[in-house]
């Protein structure tokens, strides 16, 4: 497909997975609003429909909770092709309309801050309004996930990689007792091995189980939840929006004193990620230990305006091993598997990221690189889930909305 092809491709995915106001990650397989797909959604919306993109924006904002906790999953609509559906998650009378009771990693105040940019007076009201939300939001992550300016994580589907390996001691050190029968639908979809265990979803359903028998109170989930990692994507992520969110209280004429405050704090608390090998690493705070691991989570350094030589050398040696990277995890450890989902792939969403980031801190030549590399994968594979980054089979569900998000957006 030439570039034009591949332009009208991803845009007809886009309006292709658009439910009106909200956009699926890809029927079947996710056939409800997820939290940051909406985020990206709306970037790559606003490469073509300014207005669709704010709307993305608003819809995902109105399941937000009193509390402030935006949801990972807003069910907009009963669909049995997913599971688990409102009715595991247990959390009636906690927010506006059915959803589950964890967040995702917060990268919505950044790409409002980028269409904002793109079309300020098609923004300002849009962005009037969302912009005490997303405070609101990144409150509740300073207040209720925030270990010594380390964002943690209280279930793997809240930090959005879901079987990444930086939690698997946290994830071995719970035995899901008593978790009953359930039905899995991801699996009918796609191929199981390309997917998390079971041993995996035992424990995922568990920790919504206990959540829900805390009640889904902050105070108890932070405490008790026997799942606690600390995650550089997390840190990072929301690291980033803390800042984006303060350029916009500026051209908003907002007060910003509070969001700097935050900046400084992550800032200090993403150091602490960084192993004794130097990397920025997931931290299981139960056991008090880094993972070990070198994912495509530790590459967002950039993306957070921490700069590391050690990193760099980490990335070369990514662009030797992998003709598509950045693998989700280093080609070579134990834990490495092409195919199997946060446990090897390569995910277009944060490549973008990384590539943001190293663009920002001057690595042009890295960020280029990057960027041709996922344009071929997608302009020879497709605009799939995730990738093999040896082969770039695609892999997961396809006519995926983030991957042609980042397509339009940034590939391209
Ligand atoms: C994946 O996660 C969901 C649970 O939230 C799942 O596997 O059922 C992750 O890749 C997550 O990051 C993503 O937001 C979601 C929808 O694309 O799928």
């Amino acid at each position: 497909m030439d570039h034009l092809a591949l332009d009208q491709a991803a845009r007809a995915i886009l309006r292709k997975n658009d439910r009106g106001g909200y956009t699926l990650p890809t029927s079947g397989l996710y056939p409800y609003q997820w939290n940051w797909d909406s985020a990206f959604a709306a970037w790559g919306f606003a490469q073509f429909d300014i207005e669709r993109a704010w709307l993305e924006l608003t819809t995902l904002f109105s399941g937000q909770w009193p509390n402030g906790m935006l949801p990972h999953i807003l069910f907009h609509k009963p669909d049995p092709g997913y599971f688990p559906g409102p009715d595991v998650w247990g959390t009636e009378g906690k927010g506006p309309i059915p959803s589950s009771g964890i967040s995702q990693p917060p990268v919505a105040a950044t790409f409002a801050r980028m269409i904002y940019d793109k079309n300020p007076d098609a923004g300002r009201n849009p962005m009037a309004a969302l912009f005490p939300k997303l405070v609101a939001w990144h409150r509740w992550f300073m207040r209720w996930r925030n270990a010594d300016g380390m964002i943690f994580i209280t279930h793997p589907w809240e930090g959005g990689r879901d079987n990444a390996p930086d939690w698997d001691s946290a994830m071995q050190a719970i035995d899901p007792v008593g978790v009953g029968d359930y039905t899995r639908r991801d699996t009918a979809h796609v191929d199981a091995s390309m997917r998390p265990t079971k041993d995996d979803y035992d424990r995922y359903i568990w920790l919504v189980q206990r959540a829900r028998g805390l009640g889904w109170d902050d105070a108890a989930v932070a405490q008790d939840q026997p799942f606690k990692v600390a995650d550089p994507l997390m840190t990072f992520v929301l690291l980033r929006a803390n800042r984006d969110l303060a350029a916009l209280a500026d051209a908003l004429g907002e007060d910003r004193a509070e969001l700097d405050q935050w900046t400084a704090e992550l800032t200090a608390g993403a150091e602490k990620l960084r192993n004794t090998a130097g990397v920025f690493d997931g931290f299981n705070l139960n056991a008090g230990h880094h993972t070990g691991s070198v994912s495509n989570a530790s590459f967002l350094c950039w993306y957070g305006h921490l700069d590391s030589a050690q990193m760099l050398d980490e990335l070369h040696q990514a662009f030797d091993q992998c003709r598509y990277p950045v693998p989700s995890q280093k080609v070579g450890s134990d834990w490495f598997n092409a195919k199997r989902y946060w446990r090897g792939p390569t995910w277009g969403i944060v490549n973008m990221l990384i590539g943001l980031g190293l663009a920002d801190m001057g690595h042009k030549a890295e960020a280029e690189e990057l960027r041709a590399r996922t344009a071929a994968l997608m302009a020879e594979h497709g605009f799939a889930e995730y990738y093999d980054p040896l082969t770039g089979d695609p892999a997961g569900g396809g006519s995926f909305t983030w991957t042609a998000a980042v397509w339009l957006a940034w590939a391209s």
